[in-house]
């Protein structure tokens, strides 16, 4: 009664929605940041939503935490340090933990509320945080970077939501300096770049900002995920100056590492094809992207 939530006229896609049957409402709360909310789906499983927004279903979840995460720590080899921006569910966490080279993971979240009720509800993403290698941090990912020392990570996840809220700044330039900082050189970042769909201004602004920043080399890549809108998400792929990065292939193809089919469920998603495909851009958005 009291929501100020758009659920019907979302203005990063006007004029559209998706819907999803409610069997049950499991939780309704609110943050300091946001509007938190869980249900039960009659066909995707639990569903997490934030300020009106669909984060993650059961069933799709993989497209995207396997995406994100495999994409970046699959072009270098033997990725060490890992950070992850956003992704308080601990399903980026989960994915990391596949690699054995890796020896720490730092995650900041803004919202204590979205790791709370991850833990409660959805306890397969959760597990992420059970790992010793796991350090959280609960705050702005924004001041978290500007703190952060200067060429530690091998790999920077930017698993965050719509720039609309909470994630607005880290979309922009100042952002994208501060990871550039914090990476190694030849370190690799990983953002959540919105659909070519809908946002291709959007994309285009990340594009050419990630394009001054990282000189090493930037690729948009993207998948599908059905309860996002317009049922495609994109990646920014973006590499520091430093050994040379080639993310279109696999240099470190998942299906050599040892146990990492293993850790938990499987994977349902990601393989070494689907990393070579999601760089195969539709020629609309190849001529929209071109350029920038
Ligand atoms: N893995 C689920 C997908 C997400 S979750 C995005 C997370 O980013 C949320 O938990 C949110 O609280 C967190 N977040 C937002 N802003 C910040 C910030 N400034 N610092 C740290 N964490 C932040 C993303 C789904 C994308 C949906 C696309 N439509």
């Amino acid at each position: 009664k009291t929501s100020k939530v758009q659920y019907y006229n979302n203005p990063m896609w006007p004029g559209e929605a998706h819907s999803l049957k409610v069997e049950k409402i499991l939780y309704q709360g609110k943050s300091p940041y946001q509007e938190v909310l869980v249900f039960e789906s009659s066909t995707y499983g639990k569903v997490l939503v934030l300020d009106g927004i669909v984060q993650l279903t059961d069933k799709d979840e993989c497209a995207y935490q396997e995406m994100i995460t495999h994409l970046p720590l699959c072009s270098i080899p033997s990725p060490k340090k890992v950070l992850v921006i956003g992704g308080g569910d601990g399903g980026v966490l989960r994915e990391i933990c596949r690699h054995g080279s890796v020896e720490s993971i730092d995650i900041c979240e803004i919202d204590q509320l979205v790791i709370d009720v991850c833990k409660d509800f959805f306890p397969d993403l959760s597990v992420g945080f059970k790992d010793p290698r796991v350090r959280l941090h609960v705050g702005d990912a924004v001041e978290f970077l500007r703190n952060a020392p200067e060429g530690t990570y091998d790999a920077i996840i930017v698993d965050s939501s719509d720039p609309i809220g909470p994630a607005q700044e880290l979309v922009e330039k100042p952002f994208f300096d501060t990871i550039a900082r914090a990476l190694r050189p030849g370190g690799v970042l990983c953002n959540q770049a919105e659909s070519m769909w809908l946002h291709t201004h959007l994309i285009q602004d990340m594009l050419s900002i990630c394009r001054e920043t990282f000189k090493g080399s930037v690729h948009y890549a993207w998948t599908s995920v059905p309860t996002y809108p317009s049922g495609v998400i994109g990646f920014l792929l973006c590499a520091k100056e430093g050994p040379p990065v080639n993310f279109l292939t696999p240099a470190n193809p998942i299906e050599k590492l040892e146990g990492a089919m293993e850790a938990g469920r499987d994977i349902r998603f990601y393989n070494s094809e689907m990393h070579r495909a999601a760089f195969v851009l539709p020629t609309f958005a190849r001529r929209e992207l071109e350029a920038y």
